[in-house]
């Protein structure tokens, strides 16, 4: 089998998404995922000037190697941008080979350690009690983990909050199109820390000590600050701790660690295993939940979940609105593979994206589920994805009171 075209596909159905056709002269092809969330089209050049080319009419059976030539051949290697890109012709590449074996990816990871995996999705309020109300709610439909966020006094808007049910949605934190500009938030860690106890009090007297719930911190403390607050969380026995400290600081999580004992998870701004390895290899944290699109895809976060299994870490893959179906299937396939899956964060994804993007997990009763097709099971339909065209659209920005910038 030969490759004969690589296609990037960018479409916004309901917000942008970045996709990687490759196609065979045997006539099978595989779709991956490239979104890098407001950088979408600086992935999509890469893919069409860069790295498309240097694919044609290789052997689309050989993933490893050609992973390894996309990565360490080009001199210039990692980052968000290019591992984006390899993460988006890696699950292509999957895809295709399993359709040629007539197999699900998972089965080619080795099989199914598990039938379902154990989701998770977000719930957030203004206030404590419509984040209460929200959990119920999502405990109603099923589910048994649930990350709780609530708006901070003062800050216009808080990360994670969009007010109740939207939280679990995959919709915009801002207005997409031309005139898009990030929207600012406050973030002044007084307020955050004080509330952010308070709310865990409050959700555990009125929702018992059964159901797993947890808090995404989103990069924004300081290492003492986040030690005070998986400290102040203890009592209340959170599933983890998402995202406390920054990523260039990996040292810093000994300090988190040594002050508590509430589990620790980090990973979705990684871009590859050597990232990882100091938090595994230390155990400093519990999961690590890299983003499968950000990481250099299956083969990447597949090596990663070996290297977390050897060291008791188990895996959360990112799965937020930002990447789509497609990347969402890759990571069920691999959940459902490996030994040591925690969890998997999911969203649910408005009929549109559906269309566009036929084929991403199910969910039934709090747990994901891939179909038994050949390859990921997930698809593009060219022609919608044309009528949806690219709209330019921002993350949100967290500024200190004084204006500084902090980090979202
Ligand atoms: C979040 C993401 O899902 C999460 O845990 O941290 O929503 C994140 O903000 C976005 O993926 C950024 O693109
Ligand atoms: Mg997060």
């Amino acid at each position: 089998m030969k490759i004969t075209e690589v296609r990037t596909i960018v479409t916004c159905p309901n917000r942008n998404y970045v996709l990687v056709k490759i196609l065979t002269d045997s006539g099978v092809y595989g779709v991956g995922d490239a979104t890098l969330n407001g950088r979408e089209l600086s992935v999509a050049a890469a893919l069409k000037e860069h790295i498309g080319p240097l694919l044609i009419g290789r052997d689309p059976d050989n993933v490893e190697h050609i992973w390894q030539d996309l990565f360490r051949g080009a001199y210039w290697r990692g980052g968000p941008v290019l591992m984006t890109a390899l993460a988006g012709v890696d699950m292509a590449l999957w895809d295709i080979k399993g359709k040629a074996a007539n197999r699900p990816v998972y089965s080619l990871l080795g099989g199914k350690n598990r039938e379902g995996a154990r989701a998770y999705t977000h719930a957030g309020g203004r206030d404590f009690k419509e984040t209460e109300d929200n959990i119920r709610e999502h405990m109603e439909a099923g589910f048994t983990v649930i990350r709780a966020q609530v708006a901070i006094p003062g800050s216009g808007g808080t990360y994670g909050i969009g007010g109740g049910k939207e939280a679990a949605l995959a919709t915009w934190t801002n207005t997409p199109g031309a005139n898009a500009r990030p929207h600012v938030e406050v973030f002044e860690p007084g307020p955050y820390l004080r509330t952010i106890p308070a709310l865990f009090e409050h959700l555990r007297a009125n929702l018992g000590d059964e159901i797993d719930i947890f808090h995404d911190v989103h990069e924004r403390l300081t290492p003492v600050q986040a030690a005070r607050l998986a400290k102040e969380l203890e009592p209340f026995h959170l599933f983890f701790l998402e995202d406390a400290l920054r990523p260039e600081h990996k040292e810093s999580f000994r300090l988190v660690r040594q002050a508590s004992t509430t589990p620790l998870a980090m990973g979705e701004l990684f871009t590859n295993r050597w990232e990882c390895l100091p938090l595994i290899a230390e155990q400093l944290i519990d999961y690590i939940r890299c983003d499968l699109s950000h990481v250099g895809g299956i083969t990447e976060a597949r090596k990663i979940a070996i290297l977390a299994e050897t060291y008791h870490v188990q895996t959360a893959w990112h799965g937020p609105g930002d990447i789509s179906p497609v990347a969402h299937a890759a990571n069920v396939h691999l959940d459902l593979a490996v030994p040591n899956f925690g969890v998997q964060e999911m969203v649910r994804f408005p009929d549109v994206v559906r269309e566009v993007i036929p084929g991403g997990p199910e969910l039934r009763n709090g747990f994901l589920y891939v179909s038994d097709k050949p390859g990921l099971g997930t698809d593009v339909n060219e022609d919608l994805a044309r009528k949806h065209e690219y709209k330019p659209a921002y993350l949100p920005i967290a500024r200190r009171a004084d204006g500084s910038v902090h980090d979202w």
